[in-house]
């Protein structure tokens, strides 16, 4: 008789830190290292069996989070697939999207799961979001998906974006929104695709993410009104941050100054969060003042894309929205 047995998938957990690892101590959250108990918990909301193994990699919030950090994420995520069948990593929710912009672009679309997992409320607090989160990524990394996502917990539903497509936390929000639609939706233990989500497959090879270490040659800035220009001295590029309708203000006199300021210098100018479809007559003007407008993407991924050097017409971890 043949017997079939279930072959457990072998799932690694890397920790990093943030609220989904963080205990209330002395007054207020820190991070500690083992999420052993929640992973517990995890299990009893649907995460699957699986031959689970934890690797404490640091215990940062993610606010503190550095370039050098980044890249032993990423490296530490490539070393555990080569002895995985996915891969989950639990991080802070602050800074999670630049995180999960260096994963995208270093595994694009084909690696095997590779899942980010957050929390706003600690794990010891009675309406934690930690459980149901996990034992959503838990149900990503044990699945035959391919990629980079990241899970969201509201309420009992949880969302899976493709991590590349994350937006920053409003101000004072606890909301996750994604650059279009989400990937899907995890509810219990199954993992529904979104019938809305579209993506272009791959068009640049995997990135060596290790510049993410090196000092800075890329300034956002974003030009509010009244305030100061940073100096982009020594800088390679400016990033302007667009103001949510995709604009930026071209029509006021110290912003084209300082883009001929900049362009005297050879510092390169992009337009992140706008895109070659913004109609207002202010956009009219970004060409003629040198600045390149970027595709649709989210600001993490524009910022990583420019750090890296990334051609920046052609797609990679599914970050540019398609039209
Ligand atoms: N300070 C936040 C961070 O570590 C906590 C969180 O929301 O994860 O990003």
């Amino acid at each position: 008789m043949i017997e079939y047995g279930y072959i457990m998938k072998r799932i690694t957990i890397i920790t990093t830190g943030g609220t989904i690892g963080s205990e209330l101590s002395r007054g207020a959250l820190r991070p500690t290292a083992d999420i052993s108990g929640l992973l517990t918990t995890a299990t009893g909301q649907g995460a699957p069996d699986a031959e689970y193994r934890f690797i404490p990699l640091m215990n940062k919030l993610s606010e503190n989070m550095t370039g050098g950090g980044t890249v032993r994420i990423v490296r530490a995520a490539m070393d555990a697939l080569e002895k995985s069948d996915g891969v989950i990593l639990t991080h802070g929710t602050d800074t999670l999207e630049y995180t999960a912009a260096a994963l995208s672009y270093a595994f694009g679309l084909s690696c095997p799961p590779v899942v980010l997992a957050s929390a706003v409320l600690p794990p010891s607090h009675p309406h934690s979001d930690a459980p149901v989160c996990l034992a959503a990524c838990a149900a990503v990394a044990a699945s035959d998906m391919r990629g980079v996502f990241a899970c969201f917990a509201s309420g009992e539903r949880v969302t899976v974006s493709r991590a590349s497509r994350l937006l920053p936390y409003l101000p004072y929000s606890g909301e996750r929104f994604t650059l279009g639609a989400p990937f899907a939706y995890v509810t219990g233990n199954a993992v529904l695709p979104c019938p809305d989500y579209s993506e272009r497959p791959d068009e640049l090879p995997p990135a060596d993410i290790s510049a993410l270490a090196l000092p800075s040659d890329v300034l956002p800035v974003l030009p509010v009104p009244s305030c100061a220009l940073p100096s982009p001295d020594g800088k390679r590029a400016v990033a302007f941050i667009s103001f949510h309708s995709g604009t930026l203000p071209t029509a006021r006199a110290d912003f084209a100054d300082y883009c001929r300021h900049c362009l005297e210098r050879g510092v390169k100018l992009y337009a992140v969060c706008s895109s070659p479809s913004v109609l207002y007559e202010s956009a009219e003007a970004l060409s003629g003042l040198g600045i390149t407008v970027l595709p649709r993407m989210t600001p993490a991924s524009a910022l990583t894309r420019l750090r890296l050097g990334l051609d920046l017409r052609l797609s990679l971890g599914g970050d540019i929205l398609c039209d």
